[in-house]
């Protein structure tokens, strides 16, 4: 089926030289970050914050409140939730990693602390190590092959949750983290069967369970079309039932509540919301706006309905999957199965004869630019980071190039011309060469480092 909308307004892209994009790239050190989005043509770099308003949603911003208390549309914010997710208590927040910080970083984590989740977010760890815990990855093994076709990648091994509490000791465990369609691992789901025994684990050792559910309608949807008995459930009767199993969340509104900006932190629990909403006091603004204006909580609450249509899902999910297969047919190395809101290329295999310590995924991503103007984003060693206590490198098991669509910004033939430029690239791999760095920051360094070509 087409897309479930037609187009009211746009905006002019427009394609440089392949000159001025060689040009540009050399003044950005190679990091697709550091580019001007004016000199992108197609970017795909994330589909975070990035994704189109509706008539409806510009319409509910002409009607926020902006009054510094009690305003309406925290309240019309916070009945969105309720209703979508089945969560009681809402913190506001800027977006998701001010709800990270607050929940995780200051709430939960304390130093010596083990925190399971299914793979890491590079925000996500962040706030759990700055408070002195550590990330310990409990995704199944199947999520760290690119080509295992695992209907749900996403899933918690439940033996390496016993084996951690064996090893670390119950008390050490201040939560369960589950994100929900795993971006790192490609946007991969997370099963309803088990996120039903990650309740149960949890139950039986006195857990909570926080989810991040910034692509849970993703997941939901998922969940529909390939596990037994939701076939004639809608999503939005999905996503409620997926959060039941759960204390908490933190959610950046900038994925699948289709925004531009927000976030926040759902709870069940009064006396863990009342931290949470001091907090957020003391961080991010007052309670009744945390770090959005009235516009923008209007701007959630109506996405956050249209985030979990079923028609709206199949069609965004549907053209992810539109680009990926146009790839595969191709023979190009991707992530398999084609997740939810981006395509993983998958560098290694890509660029094979570039050694990771090259960075095989950022040289795809600038060579990418280069080639077509398509901007993507790098996910592997450059991401991962360095080792705290020893320096080195961290060598993940996957080093990808994420192509990230925006929802309902780009049309079917935007992506015919993604996957030829791709195609083309394939054929004279052999060309691209790596890359060394010249610059990085102590921490989240993919942001801003620069590089250079090794030689
Ligand atoms: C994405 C982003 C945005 C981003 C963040 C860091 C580096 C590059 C790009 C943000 C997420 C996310 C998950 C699973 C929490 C956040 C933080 N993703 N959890 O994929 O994917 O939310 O950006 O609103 O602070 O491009 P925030």
């Amino acid at each position: 089926m087409p897309e479930p909308y037609r187009i009211k307004v746009v905006e002019p892209i427009q394609l440089l030289t392949r000159k001025g994009r060689e040009n540009k790239i050399r003044e950005a050190g190679y990091n697709t970050f550091n580019l001007k989005s004016a000199d992108v043509y197609i970017d795909l770099l994330t589909d975070s914050g990035t994704g189109a308003m509706s008539t409806l949603q510009w319409a509910a911003m002409m009607l926020a409140d902006e009054a510094y208390s009690g305003r309406e549309s925290c309240l019309r914010f916070k009945k969105a939730v309720q209703e979508v997710m089945g969560y009681n208590y809402v913190v506001l927040t800027n977006q998701g990693r001010a709800a990270e910080h607050i929940l995780y970083g200051k709430t939960l984590v304390r130093p010596g602390d083990y925190v399971p989740r299914n793979m890491y977010f590079t925000t996500s760890k962040f706030h759990i190590e700055a408070a002195g815990g550590t990330l310990v990855d409990v995704i199944i093994d199947e999520a760290h092959d690119p080509q295992n076709n695992h209907p749900f990648k996403g899933n918690v091994d439940l033996k390496k949750l016993h084996d951690l509490v064996d090893r670390a000791g119950v008390d050490k465990i201040p939560f369960i983290n589950v994100e929900m369609n795993v971006n790192m691992a490609g946007g991969q789901p997370v099963s309803m069967e088990n996120l039903r025994r990650i309740r149960e684990f949890a139950d039986k050792n006195g857990k909570i369970v926080i989810f991040d559910v910034c692509r849970a309608m993703e997941n939901a949807f998922f969940i529909k079309e390939r596990e037994l008995g939701y076939s004639e459930k809608s999503c939005a009767q999905i996503l409620l039932e997926m959060c039941s199993y759960s204390d908490g969340c933190i959610m950046s509104a900038k994925k699948d509540a289709i925004v531009n900006m927000g976030g926040f932190i759902g709870l069940n629990d009064p006396a863990l919301f009342e931290k949470c909403e001091n907090l957020g006091i003391e961080y991010v603004g007052s309670k009744d706006y945390g770090g959005m204006s009235g516009r923008d909580m209007e701007a959630v609450a109506a996405g956050l309905r249209e985030g979990i249509d079923d028609k709206y899902l199949a069609s965004r999910i549907g053209q992810v999957r539109y680009l990926g297969e146009s790839l595969s047919k191709a023979g190009v190395p991707i992530v398999k199965p084609i997740g939810g809101h981006a395509v993983y290329l998958d560098a290694k295999k890509f660029l094979s004869h570039i050694p990771q310590s090259q960075f095989p995924a950022e040289a795809l991503a600038a060579t990418l630019y280069v080639d077509s103007g398509v901007r993507s984003m790098e996910r592997g060693a450059v991401s991962a980071g360095r080792n705290k206590q020893t320096g080195e490198n961290i060598y993940p098991k996957l080093e990808l190039v994420r192509l990230t669509i925006p929802r309902r910004v780009y049309t079917n033939s935007h992506m015919d011309y993604v996957a030829e430029s791709i195609i083309s690239l394939y054929k004279h791999r052999d060309d691209v060469k790596g890359l060394k760095i010249i610059y990085e920051p102590k921490d989240l360094r993919f942001f801003k480092a620069r590089f250079e070509p090794a030689e």
